[in-house]
């Protein structure tokens, strides 16, 4: 478990404010996690001191920049293992670089008569771009269902992804059901029929060590703000060979190398894909969090939130009046717990629970057909992180007692 004696916390300024006279307990992390202050420094001294546009100019400052943003590519490429720097796009986030794969690889492979297989837990990010794909190439999308548990059915899978599949698209984690799927299969069966996987790293890439070559993946999607990074930038991760054949995405500056009146070249990777003024700052900042997070260490971080679930999901499983979404096995689980209060609105339970300090989200996470599938319209999510400790499980229990008792009587006993 992460020494909170060492005091992580007090690199998270955000966290130590009341909300509504209660000290924050910030249970949102899925949705987007706090940065510590090395991040925002970073962000600051980059502005103050080193600002200017990189790749464009031989003078020192764009020197510096570009300097710190090609060694933020390279921060990456070792925290997910790539084999390349070349292999590193930065993006906007998990959606863009999700929107990009589609509209150049997609565009370019699938057919008529071909077939897309995402699964049924998909964040819209990693469903829509490839309904859109599906419906223009009158190709046709495929859903891999869940076990009885709730994990990804990979029975399913084996007899959805056939040859006439060109792209199998999964989230390596679930925001909602708090699964990891088994992306190393997955990519084991598309590679089998021919078919390229790509993997949504935006819930797995923050809480545990990825290596993009173990898994085999094509592609890998993730966010810097749920990694503690900058909002606004992004890592798409591509293998070489298909990042080489793919059209460039977006025209414009950086992206060429020549252009003639009426045709033009690209540049190399992974400039091809990085067209336009890049959110320079927000890679540095990213890069920043990644030293964060190796310092602790990406298996310390997943055993410390291993063990908050393992304090937590029984308690809230033994509870009558909580229904769970996703295995009840805290093995089985990441840091996310989708939850409901039986016969409560999960909109008036983070109300109640914000009334308490307790940040919660509630809604449909993004994803419709999930909830559908499970039978419901939205549901309650407590999302863990490093700097979450076993007082914040508490807080939150605390906090579901006094809203159950609130809904049922009107009033909070123990106050
Ligand atoms: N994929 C998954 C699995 C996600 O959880 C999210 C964001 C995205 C893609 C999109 O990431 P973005 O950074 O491009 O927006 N998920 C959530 C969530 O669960 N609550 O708020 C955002």
């Amino acid at each position: 478990m992460i020494n909170h004696n060492i005091d992580l916390r007090a690199d998270f300024p955000i966290l130590t404010q009341q909300v509504n006279n209660e000290p924050l307990v910030y249970l949102d992390n899925a949705a987007t996690s706090q940065r510590p202050t090395t991040v925002t420094d970073s962000l600051l001294r980059f502005y103050q001191t080193d600002n200017a546009n990189v790749h464009r100019g031989v003078h020192t400052l764009a020197e510096r920049a570009t300097n710190q943003y090609e060694t933020a590519r390279r921060k990456v490429q070792q925290f997910i293992h790539a084999a390349e720097t070349s292999e590193i796009i930065f993006t906007k986030g998990t959606t863009d670089g999700l929107n990009l794969i589609a509209s150049t690889y997609g565009e370019q492979v699938v057919q008529a008569g071909d077939e897309i297989v995402i699964s049924i837990m998909e964040h819209h990010s990693n469903l829509i771009p490839w309904q859109q794909l599906a419906l223009r190439k009158r190709a046709t999308l495929k859903y891999v269902g869940l076990t009885a548990e709730g994990e990804l059915d990979l029975e399913d899978a084996a007899t959805k992804i056939t040859d006439k599949t060109k792209i199998v698209a999964v989230a390596h984690a679930s925001n909602v059901l708090g699964v990891v799927n088994p992306l190393a299969k997955l990519a084991q069966l598309a590679h089998q029929h021919g078919a390229v996987l790509v993997g949504d790293g935006a819930q797995a890439a923050p809480h545990m060590a990825v290596d993009v070559q173990a898994l085999d993946v094509d592609f890998y999607a993730f966010s810097g703000h749920k990694m503690m990074g900058p909002t606004g930038i992004g890592v798409l991760y591509g293998k070489r060979r298909w990042l080489e054949q793919m059209p460039p995405y977006q025209f414009g500056g950086e992206m060429i190398d020549f252009v003639h009146q009426q045709s033009s070249t690209w540049a190399q990777l992974p400039y091809k894909f990085e067209a336009g003024t890049q959110n320079i700052a927000g890679a540095i900042g990213l890069g920043s969090a990644i030293d964060y997070l190796s310092e602790i260490g990406m298996s310390q971080v997943t055993e410390h939130e291993q063990r908050l679930v393992n304090y937590l999901l029984p308690k809230l499983v033994a509870n009558p009046d909580i229904e769970i979404y996703g295995p009840h096995n805290p093995q089985q689980h990441t840091g996310v717990i989708a939850f409901n209060l039986k016969g409560l609105h999960p909109h008036d339970v983070a109300t109640a629970l914000d009334m308490e300090g307790v940040a919660v989200r509630a809604g449909h996470h993004c994803a419709q057909p999930l909830m559908a599938y499970l039978g419901v319209v939205a549901t309650a999510r407590a999302s863990f992180y490093l700097y979450n400790t076993q007082q914040d499980a508490d807080r939150l229990i605390a906090a579901l007692a006094e809203t159950k008792e609130f809904f049922s009587h009107g009033v909070i006993k123990s106050k």
